[in-house]
């Protein structure tokens, strides 16, 4: 800390669920931020964006929540009265007993949500708390990356597959397959990593029905592609590698296992459908020549990184797409090489374990369960595949239809914590419905979002300007950040680590990690990673950038030393035929990727009614529905639906126009971005904007879950950016 004309400059940083996690330095004057800085220091920096930049106008928001409050009114209605925390949290305690005395612990359902990634607050010590009183319900199915994890590990065995982001320096060719990491970010690295790799003059190549910012800053070359049929080019880049006889035949013998199955698929031997560039024209609208070409660079540019994102998988079938994606680095030989990338998860560089790794449960409710169906069960990591899980998906449905529909209980009540769930689940206006019809809700909130206000008691908690984190970012990427608190907490708000503490004393729960003093845990945490070390020292400077000597290079033993380094697949290779997958004998599931009709597609009878397909991306003013109040943001860029001219014409809609866009899920009311950015028969309504119904249900706030379908995919995978819709002039905004 550096103090200068009672300036006292705090090192902490940004920690919601962006994908980054990077440097703010808080500039303090009598106890207020009045200026944020971010790392100008070397390269490559952890330099926060336009929202961590914005951070002031959100933890001095006059929308802040304030005070504890209390519905009165109906649920969902938005009345509340201000309470005492010790009223607030007598009721809490009072209504969790209740509860789990006449209903038992797995009627508590635990929204845990993604709005703090530090590794103290947010939902970990009300989980911790939640345990120690016997258990709840959880979710499995993370509407982020359920397909691609699937894929990953039913392909590799593990979730860590890529190479370290500056390895790209290394390769020839770079495609980016439905990311857009200009905007998502994953790690301040990411851009910068690209922007060299231009600069080097690599060609990167960008798939997405998107003209994305990625494309515009980074890419020689946009593929524009109809959504959701990514699996039919993939498989017929394979079909001509194949007949060419451009496919790596010493690697895929030495470390791979099925592919035989595979070509024969691919040449037809097996449907009698040769799956060729001009059968994938028709599906996915790329010309059959350009699929050629890119088939031909990318198996003759080696060492070539393809990089499939998980936007295309978050989507029905999305499994498929992956498991495509994956077996094509395979089948290239881009595996294990410097400047390949063995396209699957996330990145080899572990600073922590994602996902729940074992397959052991520490929740009572969860003892005893078998795997749950369709689950790469017999593999070590990956998704928890425990059978008393809800799909995050379908706890809408769980909630209205629970035993009798088929869910392993009936829940009661709702504890939720950094999460704005109704907002971020599929199918927001029966969400509504659900939460009305539970006995009981709390929500842990900065601000009154569309999920707070169907509480019954709203907690405001503070942000992580007001209190000490440690912020790890997302698998692979090789730093930490310290979050030292820079302000005291505002106005009534506490932390969640300070909640759970007094609700466990409440609740007469022993003494546990709740109680521990917020530095002591954070040190116990710091001194235990091998790659902090020093606790003090990351206090001090604000980060721990963890020097590699050289870039990781995903399964480089596996490919160098295949005699004593197996793959974590059951066959111990690279598996382009899944036993596993086999065993599970579901259509949707085969043992070798292949293209698979999604239920709501341009080719659907649904379309003859609602024509245009919708993504629902993830936006540059906004992590999910996070920043969604912040000013700066929306001047930046108001909410929008992305349409193409030429649809916009046949509809007489202009840019601006307020329109409504709609299936027979809802309807939202926004403005039209009249835009070639996006392909025809395409249309985008970012998510993450806060649901705000008229007396007719019509959403003025242009939540994207209006429309989206709660469906998942066997894997698991969200059907988020598979929906169908149709859009139509509002009114007009200018004469
Ligand atoms: N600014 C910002 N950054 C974020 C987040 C945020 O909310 N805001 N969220 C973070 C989180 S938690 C996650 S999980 C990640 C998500 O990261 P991603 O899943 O990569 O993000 P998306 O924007 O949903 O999708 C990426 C791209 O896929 C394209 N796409 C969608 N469907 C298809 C398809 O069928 N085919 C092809 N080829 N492309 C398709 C979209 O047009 C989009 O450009 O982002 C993280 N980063
Ligand atoms: N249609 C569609 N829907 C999607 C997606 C999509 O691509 N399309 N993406 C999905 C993905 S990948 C994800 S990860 C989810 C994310 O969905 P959520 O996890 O619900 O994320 P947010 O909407 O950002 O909500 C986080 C909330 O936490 C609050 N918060 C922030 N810090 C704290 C804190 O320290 N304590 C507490 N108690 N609260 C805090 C914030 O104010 C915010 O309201 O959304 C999913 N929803
Ligand atoms: S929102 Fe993400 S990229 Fe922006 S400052 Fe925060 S952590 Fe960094
Ligand atoms: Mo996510």
């Amino acid at each position: 800390m550096i103090s200068q004309d009672h300036v006292t400059v705090v090192p902490t940083g940004c920690c919601h669920d962006c994908g980054g996690r990077c440097v703010l330095k808080a500039h303090v004057k009598d106890g207020k931020i009045i200026r944020l800085e971010s790392d100008n220091g070397e390269d490559p920096q952890l330099r926060a964006c336009l929202r961590g930049r914005a951070y002031r106008q959100r933890v001095y928001s006059p929308d802040r929540l304030k005070y504890p409050l209390r519905r009165v009114g109906e649920r969902g209605e938005g009345r509340f009265e201000r309470v005492s925390w010790e009223e607030a949290l007598e009721k809490v305690a009072f209504e969790l007993k209740r509860i789990k005395d006449t209903y038992g612990n797995s009627s508590i359902f635990f929204a845990a949500g993604s709005g703090n990634q530090g590794m103290l607050h947010g939902p970990i010590p009300v989980g911790a708390m939640l345990l120690a009183f016997g258990g709840f319900t959880r979710i499995w199915g993370v509407a982020s990356y359920e397909g691609a994890l699937f894929a990953s590990m039913a392909t590799y065995g593990t979730m860590r597959t890529g190479n370290s982001r500056d390895d790209l320096l290394n390769s020839r060719l770079v495609v980016l397959w439905g990311w857009n990491p200009a905007n998502t970010v994953w790690d301040p690295e990411t851009s910068f990593t690209l922007a060299r790799v231009r600069e080097k003059g690599i060609k990167i190549v960008v798939v997405d029905p998107r003209y994305t910012d990625t494309a515009a800053t980074f890419a020689k070359q946009w593929i524009p592609i109809r959504p959701g049929t990514d699996a039919a080019m993939l498989i017929a880049m394979a079909y001509v590698i194949i007949t060419e006889g451009l496919e790596d035949k010493a690697f895929v013998e030495k470390y791979t296992v099925g592919f035989e199955s595979y070509r024969d698929y691919v040449l037809g031997h097996e449907d009698d459908v040769p799956k060729t560039p001009e059968w994938a024209e028709t599906i996915t609208t790329v010309p059959a020549q350009t699929i050629a070409e890119l088939a031909r660079e990318y198996a003759q540019s080696k060492p070539a990184a393809l990089i499939a994102g998980w936007g295309p998988s978050r989507a029905a079938r999305g499994e498929q797409y992956s498991r495509a994606a994956n077996v094509l680095t395979a089948v290239t030989g881009n595996i294990g090489i410097s400047g390949g990338y063995a396209s699957g998860f996330m990145r080899a560089y572990s600073s922590r374990e994602t996902g729940s790794g074992t397959h052991g449960s520490r929740n009572p409710v969860e003892k005893g369960a078998p795997p749950r169906k369709n689950s790469l069960h017999k593999l070590r990591g990956g998704t928890n595949p425990n059978s008393a899980r809800i799909h995050s998906a379908k706890v809408f449905d769980a909630i209205l239809r629970g035993r009798a529909g088929g869910y392993p209980t009936d829940l009661k009540m709702a504890y939720v914590v950094a999460s704005n769930f109704i907002n971020q689940h599929p199918n927001t206006r029966r969400g509504v419905e659900a939460f009305k019809a539970l006995e009981f809700v709390v929500v842990h909130e900065q601000f009154m979002t569309p999920t707070a206000k169907l509480a019954d008691i709203v907690l405001p908690v503070n942000t992580f300007m007001e209190r000490n984190d440690i912020a790890p970012p997302w698998l692979g990427s090789p730093y930490y950040i310290c979050l030292n608190k820079a302000i005291d907490s505002l106005y009534e708000s506490k932390s969640d680590l300070e909640i759970a503490r007094e609700l466990s004393k409440k609740l007469g729960l022993p003494p546990g990690l709740v109680d521990m003093d917020e530095d002591d845990i954070l040190r116990a945490i710091g001194e235990s990673r091998d790659d902090i070390h020093d606790y003090d020292k990351m206090k001090q400077d604000g980060v721990v950038r963890i020097k590699l000597p050289e870039p990781i290079i995903s399964f480089r033993e596996q490919i160098e030393d295949p005699e004593n380094n197996r793959f974590e697949t059951l066959s111990g290779k690279i598996e382009i035929y899944s036993k596993h997958m086999e065993e599970m004998d579901n259509p949707l599931l085969p043992p070798i990727p292949k293209y698979l009709k999604p239920p709501e597609s341009y080719d659907s009878p649904l379309a003859a009614k609602y024509p245009l397909q919708l993504l629902t991306t993830h936006y540059k003013t906004r992590a999910h529905s996070t920043w969604h109040n912040v000013p700066w943001m929306r001047e930046i860029e108001p909410h929008s639906v992305w349409i193409n001219s030429i649809d916009a014409k046949k509809r007489d809609i202009e840019e601006g126009d307020l329109v409504d866009v709609f299936n027979d899920r809802g309807k939202i009311r926004i403005p039209a971005k009249v835009t070639e950015r996006i392909m025809p028969g395409v249309v985008n309504v970012s998510q993450g904007a806060w649901y705000d119904p008229d007396k007719k249900g019509v959403d003025h706030g242009g939540c994207a879950n209006v429309l989206t379908d709660d469906a998942h995919s066997p894997s698991g995978a969200h059907h988020m950016n598979s929906v169908l819709v149709q859009v139509a002039a509002a009114e007009r905004t200018m004469p």
